[in-house]
């Protein structure tokens, strides 16, 4: 089953405020001391912490809790009890964040290392110290600490897609993913089946999984509102790598190169972010395939040094390295997107 969406449940509260302290200071040879109560620490915040480690909220489904300790109640002369450590819940990345009665989204934890305050640990109270005035030499009272915070969140995972399928309708877009993947898309010989985006986990065997997003036929003036237009393009503008289908056996009309240029004409009159990705090329139906046909794309693929991948779904002919190409290619835009944060900061520059 494509269960793509992962989604859970879980409670927090956040530390309460240690209490403040109601002390006087007791020397020899000063006869009244005068009040020496500390403040209460902090309790302990609640954070979600979103982390390119994690692929699933699976490990929420088994611990719902999450409750903070409390900071710690001043004492005397005048000693500030300690502030708790702060509980890390961590989630994937793509993760979004619901409270269970409010409507909307808290916060969509988009970026490895983005953090949210779930729930704000509450304010150590003040000792009695901090209440001495001119005229109110020894209080005789203290602040209890404040609540923390106490919710129910909604935790939802929106995966996201690592390699788009683009191609004209019939292209077999659907065929691939039901068989890579454990999506079943609608599948049929008339164009524009797929009305809306699906998404598919490949996990190849002793490799990283990734995910692929099968969506909607494009044709020509796609962009003037033809066939379904290419509005649905937005599901694919955060992959990293397309893969262009293209029909070899002459179920799709036309000719396989000026079909292929049509569509990527689209995808740029749609926006650069499109149009600069990384492309591979997959020749679909290569068990049917017009041999001119095939000829032709792949002599076009190396002179434009376009990846070519022959492939059939119906017999499964190609599948396994086109899956394992985009395996590495999607792990290694991942450790590209790690070292560009990881140099960033220097880039930044810092005014005083
Ligand atoms: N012979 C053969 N037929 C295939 C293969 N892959 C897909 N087909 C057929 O091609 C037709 C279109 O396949 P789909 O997967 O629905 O195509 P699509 O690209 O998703 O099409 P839209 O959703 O309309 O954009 C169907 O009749 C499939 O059975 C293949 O490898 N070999
Ligand atoms: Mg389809």
């Amino acid at each position: 089953m494509s269960n793509f969406i992962d989604r859970v449940k879980i409670n927090i509260r956040a530390g309460h405020g240690g209490k403040g302290c109601i002390a006087f200071r007791r020397e020899a040879y000063v006869p009244r001391g005068g009040p020496s109560g500390g403040d209460g620490g902090k309790g302990a915040d609640v954070i979600i912490r979103a982390d390119s480690q994690l692929g699933t909220l699976i490990d929420l489904r088994y611990q719902q809790n999450y409750f903070a300790k409390d900071g710690l109640p001043g004492s005397g002369k005048e000693q500030t009890g300690a502030d708790s450590e702060d509980i890390i819940i961590r989630v994937p990345v793509g993760t979004l964040v619901y409270d269970t009665v409010t409507p909307g989204v808290l916060v969509d934890l988009d970026e490895d290392g983005k953090e949210f305050i779930a729930g704000k640990g509450g304010r150590g109270g003040k000792g009695n110290a901090f209440f001495k005035t001119a005229t109110k030499q020894t209080p005789r009272y203290a602040q209890p600490g404040e609540p923390g915070e106490e919710r129910q969140l909604f935790l939802e995972l929106k995966l996201l897609a690592d390699v788009g399928l683009v191609g004209f309708p019939n292209a077999g877009k659907s065929t691939l993913i039901s068989t890579i993947s454990a999506a079943k898309p609608k599948i049929a010989d008339y164009p524009f089946t797929t009305l809306t985006p699906v998404l598919g986990v490949v996990k190849p065997e002793g490799r990283k999984g990734f995910v692929v997003a099968d969506i909607p036929g494009l044709i020509e003036n796609a962009h003037k509102g033809a066939g379904l237009g290419f509005e649905f393009l937005r599901h694919i503008e955060r992959t990293t790598i397309l893969l262009h289908m293209v029909d070899v056996s002459g179920m799709v009309p036309g000719d396989p190169v000026e079909n292929f240029e049509k569509i990527n004409n689209e995808l740029a009159l749609y926006s650069d972010k499109l149009s600069g990705k990384y492309m591979a090329v997959a020749a679909t139906k290569i068990d049917a395939a017009i041999p001119e046909h095939v000829e032709k794309l792949e002599r076009y693929c190396r002179e434009h040094e376009f990846k070519f991948f022959p492939v059939s779904s119906a017999t499964g002919k190609g599948i396994d390295t086109l899956v394992n190409f985009l395996s590495e290619k999607v792990e290694e835009g991942r450790k590209e997107r790690a070292k560009a944060v990881d140099v960033a900061p220097q880039d930044v520059e810092v005014k005083d």
